[in-house]
């Protein structure tokens, strides 16, 4: 019989020095383990006479119960001092600058600001905003549009065509974003207030023009519109996005195949000291092109011209970000320069709004 006092005497002072985790279970499983001293000397309980057993049982017993809760006092205590261990190296100096956080390194595209801050003043005057593909059919760019097949006009847009599909349809990228203004007037019943912000695309590259730019369209459909309306639209505009209290507009005689009567629209403006200014001066600066919705395109639209009149505007983004915020040259927009865009780009929590300021 294996003396009990020794065995113990042995497990406990191993227990307490086992320095950590994977000493401690190596003990464990000498003595509790399927082969372990203790777990043998239960075993040999089965085998005693009953005298033996109410002797020997609750000695073995016991001394299975100590080992184990000491076993487990010495796991907490090492758990402990790993703890210890741990905060007393791992330690924060928050004296220490911190480093800047995504929101103050990050800068939003003047683009961006720029629909952000379109999109407010629109959206104060009752508009929503509606999004298309930029990969169109001939169709919805042009057909519906009311240019004619063959008519020059198709060649004036400079189109990206793709390259013919099975069907021998080949699609294109479209050149302005009223495409979807032709799906807005075909799934929704007017009244229709809707601006549509997008990538559009021409081949056409120098210091004024890149293949990628963006255009805001807005489209206004419904019974008895007319020009007066279209006219407030646009003044009410210009005054908010170019932060003035009054904009002098010119509207002259143009041409659209999509407008009749089609007008382009100038502001006054002066250019003294080689930098623009709104709401005052002699001088007129082009900024978007407009008419009455042709009732051709209504028709085009399954809308009844006799019913329904509209007028919608077209302008690009990229000339009056430029405009606003004085930037000289349009090519490096699309450069992801960082040194440009930490110079031109606005802080990522500075939304615009009307009520906070649109260009804060
Ligand atoms: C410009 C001129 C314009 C439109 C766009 C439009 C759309 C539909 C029907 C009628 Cl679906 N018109 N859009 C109208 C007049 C001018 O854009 O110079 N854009 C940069």
């Amino acid at each position: 019989m294996t003396d009990l006092s020794a065995l113990k005497g042995d497990l406990l002072t191993r227990i307490s020095a086992a320095p950590d985790e994977a000493a401690l279970e190596a003990v464990r499983i000498e003595a509790l383990g399927k082969a372990g001293s203790i777990s043998g000397l239960l075993k040999t309980l089965g085998t005693m006479t009953p005298d033996e057993r109410r002797e020997k049982g609750p000695l073995i017993n016991g001394l299975r119960d100590e080992v184990q809760s000491a076993l487990a006092a010495r796991r907490e205590a090492l758990a402990e001092a790993a703890l210890e261990a741990r905060l007393a190296a791992e330690t924060v100096d928050v004296s220490l600058p911190c480093r800047e956080a995504p929101e103050a390194l990050g800068r939003i595209h003047p683009i961006s600001q720029v629909i952000d801050e379109l999109t407010a003043i629109f959206a104060d005057m009752g508009f929503s905003v509606a999004e298309g593909p930029d990969i169109e059919t001939d169709f919805y760019n042009f057909t519906a549009l009311n240019f004619p097949v063959g008519h020059p006009a198709r060649e004036m847009h400079d189109t990206f065509f793709l390259p013919p599909d099975a069907r021998g349809e080949r699609k294109v990228l479209r050149t302005h974003t009223s495409p979807v203004q032709i799906r807005t007037m075909k799934t929704v019943e007017p009244p229709i207030r809707v601006i549509i912000p997008g990538r559009t695309y021409r081949c056409d590259s120098d210091q004024t023009h890149t293949p990628m730019f963006h255009q805001v369209e807005g489209l206004v459909i419904d019974k008895g519109s007319h020009l007066g309306h279209l006219k407030w639209i646009l003044e009410e505009f210009c005054k908010a996005f170019f932060e003035v209290d009054g904009v002098t507009m010119r509207f002259r005689p143009s041409f659209f195949p999509f407008t009749e009567p089609s007008m382009e629209v100038d502001i006054q403006c002066s250019r003294k000291g080689g930098e623009i200014r709104f709401g005052e001066g002699e001088d007129w600066l082009e900024i978007l092109g407009c008419g009455m919705v042709h009732p051709n395109v209504i028709r085009n639209c399954g809308l009844d011209p006799d019913v329904y009149q509209g007028f919608a505007w077209g302008m690009g983004i990229d000339r009056i970000a430029m405009l606003k915020y004085g930037m000289p040259d349009l090519r490096p927009f699309f450069e992801a320069d960082i040194r440009w865009l930490t110079h031109y780009g606005f802080r990522p929590l500075d939304l615009p709004t009307l009520a906070g300021g649109l260009s804060a």
